[in-house]
C-alpha cells in the first residue's frame, strides 16, 4: 500500500465480479453467460441485425433480473468511500447494471453502457427503461420503433473514453475490481496509469489475465476484500 498522504486521485474500474455476489451472473467464471450463450449470437451488432429477437430476449432477462437484486457490501463499501474521499474519485464500471448507484455511489461511469437505457437508433437518444423490448416499444421521444439496449457490443466504441483516459492520466492510485482483463480496451487501463506514474491494485476473486500488470494484488470474494481495503484507505487518510 502507498503512503496515503501521497494519493489525491483515485480510479477504480470495477466489472462482474463485484456484483458476483448481488446474484448477478459473470460472463467468463464456470457457469457464466458465455458459457450458456455464444458472445457472437447476442453480443455483437452483426448477431443483432440478424437476429434481433433472440438479442433483445437476451437483454430483456437480463434487464428484468438485475431489478430484482440489491447492492452487495462491496458496492456498499466504494458509495462510502465515494463519499468520504476528499480527493478526486471516478468509477469507472464495466457493468450495465445499476448495483453501484442504488448503493449510493455518485461518482460512476458506465463504459459499457446500462442495461436501464434504451438507445433509439433513429433520433440517438436514451431513454430510462424497465421494460421490454421484445414487443419493439416506440421510442418515447420520436416514436420510431427503433430502440435497442443501450449496451457496447464487441467492435463498438465503449463510452467517454477521453474522460476515462483523462482520469488515468492524473491517477495516483488505480484499483481493478472483479474484472477477468480480458476485454479491452479496460483491460489496458492498468498500464496506461502505471505509464503515467499511478500504484496499482487488483481485488479479485483469483488473479486476473493481467494480473502481472500490477504492482499489488489481493485476492478473495468482492464482499469481503473490498471493504476491508475501503477501511483501511480510509483509515490511512484521515
Ligand atoms: C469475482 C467474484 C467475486 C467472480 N469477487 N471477483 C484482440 C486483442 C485485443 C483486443 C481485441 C482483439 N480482438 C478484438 C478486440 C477488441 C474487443 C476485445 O477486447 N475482445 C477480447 C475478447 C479480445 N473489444 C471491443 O470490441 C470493445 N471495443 C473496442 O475495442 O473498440 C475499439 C477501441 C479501440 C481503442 C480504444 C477504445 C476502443 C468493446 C467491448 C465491449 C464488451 N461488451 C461486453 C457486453 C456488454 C453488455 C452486456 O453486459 O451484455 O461487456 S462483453 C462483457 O465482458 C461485458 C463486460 O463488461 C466485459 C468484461 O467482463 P468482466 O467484467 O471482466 O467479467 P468476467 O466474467 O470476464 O470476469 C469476472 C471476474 O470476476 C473474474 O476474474 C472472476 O474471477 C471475478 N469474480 N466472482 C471478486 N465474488
Amino acid at each position: 500500500m502507498p503512503v496515503m498522504k501521497d494519493i489525491r486521485n483515485i480510479v477504480i474500474l470495477s466489472g462482474a465480479g463485484i456484483s458476483a455476489e448481488s446474484g448477478i451472473d459473470t460472463f467468463r467464471s464456470e457457469g457464466g453467460l458465455w458459457e450458456r450463450h455464444r458472445v457472437e449470437d447476442v453480443a455483437t451488432p452483426e448477431a443483432f441485425a440478424r437476429d434481433p429477437d433472440l438479442v433483445l430476449r437476451f437483454y430483456d432477462m437480463r434487464r428484468a433480473a438485475i431489478q430484482t437484486k440489491e447492492p452487495n457490501a462491496a458496492h456498499l463499501a466504494l458509495a462510502r468511500l465515494d463519499a468520504e474521499w476528499p480527493g478526486e474519485l471516478l468509477i469507472v464500471t464495466q457493468n450495465v447494471d445499476d448495483l453501484h448507484e442504488r448503493a449510493g455511489a455518485e461518482r460512476v461511469l458506465h463504459m459499457h453502457g446500462e442495461h436501464l437505457l434504451a438507445w433509439c437508433t433513429a433520433c440517438d437518444t436514451r431513454s430510462p427503461w424497465t421494460g421490454t423490448l421484445i414487443e419493439r416499444p416506440p421510442c418515447p421521444v420520436c416514436g420510431e420503433r427503433a430502440l435497442r439496449p443501450d449496451v457496447v457490443w464487441f467492435g463498438e466504441m465503449p463510452y467517454r473514453m477521453d474522460e476515462i483516459y483523462a482520469a488515468l492520466r492524473e491517477a495516483d492510485l488505480f484499483v481493478s475490481i472483479g474484472t477477468s482483463g480480458a476485454v479491452y480496451p479496460a483491460a489496458g487501463f492498468v498500464r496506461n496509469a502505471r505509464e503515467m506514474g499511478a500504484h496499482t491494485l487488483e481485488l479479485n476473486l483469483e488473479p486476473s489475465k493481467g494480473t502481472r500488470w500490477f504492482e499489488e494484488a489481493r485476492h478473495g470474494p468482492a464482499t469481503q476484500i473490498v471493504p476491508a481495503w475501503v477501511d483501511e484507505v480510509l483509515s490511512a487518510a484521515s
